[in-house]
């Protein structure tokens, strides 16, 4: 880490910037009086609950990089939000992970009843799109590649296809290579479209295209075997999400197939690749470095 990212100021950088996503999707999103109100409530008590917006800040880093503004980048943050958003409200049903708790408080399901919280994800999948539909176009990337990138990244051959084969693998042995498989789609799919996404608000060049994709799909790993490792070192409480979950469902995890130990190990070499492919960005990357190295060490 070089001494520019050391003394960055992430917790400012963070709190700024949530404070201006919330904004932002506050405008977005139809306030809950509007009819029918059920849908409206459901959709807010969810993406307001208070997720740690990373998937916008890794977004907003990665705009500043290549001398973006938050501005230009802000309709695809809050897009990007929103399919993360949904994607949760989906997995916490009876029909998935079936849990009651979340972003430390009810699940969707458990406030607005099943069918409801299907559709509070529905919604926010549709609305994901008609939000970056209002995002600028750019010389180097139109409104055509901006839709797709959110597309394919959610797609049945990313995101869906990631929670398809993580169903699909539940109390079975998973190798690591197959366990991978499930992360880079669950989790590195939609956390790389994110910075690519914000590199694309900037117009960056396609070879900060390439770094910022290397940098997203690794640090996407990391984040998902901490995870992993969160999961069976933290309480419900410290997460904010039910704690133990994956032992108790007998679910492959790094920590479950090489041990505590090694996934830390496993974690770390993740965030040095990311690291390493900022270098381009000869010290303008210092909001993405420091997000990477908070990744690599946060406790929720
Ligand atoms: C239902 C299509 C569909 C996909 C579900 C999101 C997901 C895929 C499953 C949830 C479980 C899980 C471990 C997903 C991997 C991604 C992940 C670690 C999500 C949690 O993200 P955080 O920690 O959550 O950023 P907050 O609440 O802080 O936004």
């Amino acid at each position: 880490m070089s001494a520019k990212t050391k003394s960055f100021d992430l917790n400012q950088f963070l709190a700024t910037r949530t404070d201006a996503v919330n904004a932002a999707l506050d405008k977005f999103i139809p306030s809950e009086k509007t009819k029918p109100a059920t849908i409206h409530k459901a959709m807010r008590y969810s993406l307001f609950a208070g997720g740690k917006r990373m998937r916008p800040a890794v977004l907003l880093a990665a705009a500043e990089a290549c001398g973006g503004t938050d501005k230009a980048a802000m309709p695809l943050a809050c897009a990007v939000e929103c399919i993360h958003t949904y994607s949760l409200i989906h997995d916490d049903l009876p029909a998935m992970d079936n849990d009651d708790f979340r972003r430390g408080k009810p699940t969707n399901h458990k406030v607005f009843g099943e069918g409801i919280a299907v559709l509070a994800g529905d919604a926010l999948l549709t609305q994901a799109f008609e939000i970056a539909a209002q995002a600028a176009s750019w010389p180097r990337y139109s409104h055509r590649d901006l839709v797709l990138e959110i597309a394919k990244a959610s797609g049945s051959l990313q995101l869906v296809g990631g929670q398809v084969a993580d169903l699909e693998g539940e109390n079975k042995k998973l190798s690591i290579a197959e366990l991978k498989f499930i992360h880079e789609r669950k989790t590195s799919a939609l956390l790389c479209c994110s910075v690519r996404l914000g590199g694309m608000s900037a117009n960056c060049t396609p070879a900060q295209l390439k770094a910022l994709t290397d940098f997203g799909y690794n640090v996407g790993l990391a984040f998902q075997v901490i995870d992993d490792i969160l999961d069976v070192t933290q309480t419900s409480e410290q997460l904010g999400k039910t704690a133990g979950k994956d032992v108790a469902v007998q679910k492959a995890t790094y920590p479950s197939i090489v041990g505590l130990e090694k996934s830390r190990k496993i974690a770390a070499d993740l965030t040095a690749k990311a690291f390493a492919a900022l270098n381009i960005f000869k010290g303008k990357a210092v909001a993405l470095e420091a997000l990477a190295e908070f990744l690599l060490k946060r406790e929720k």
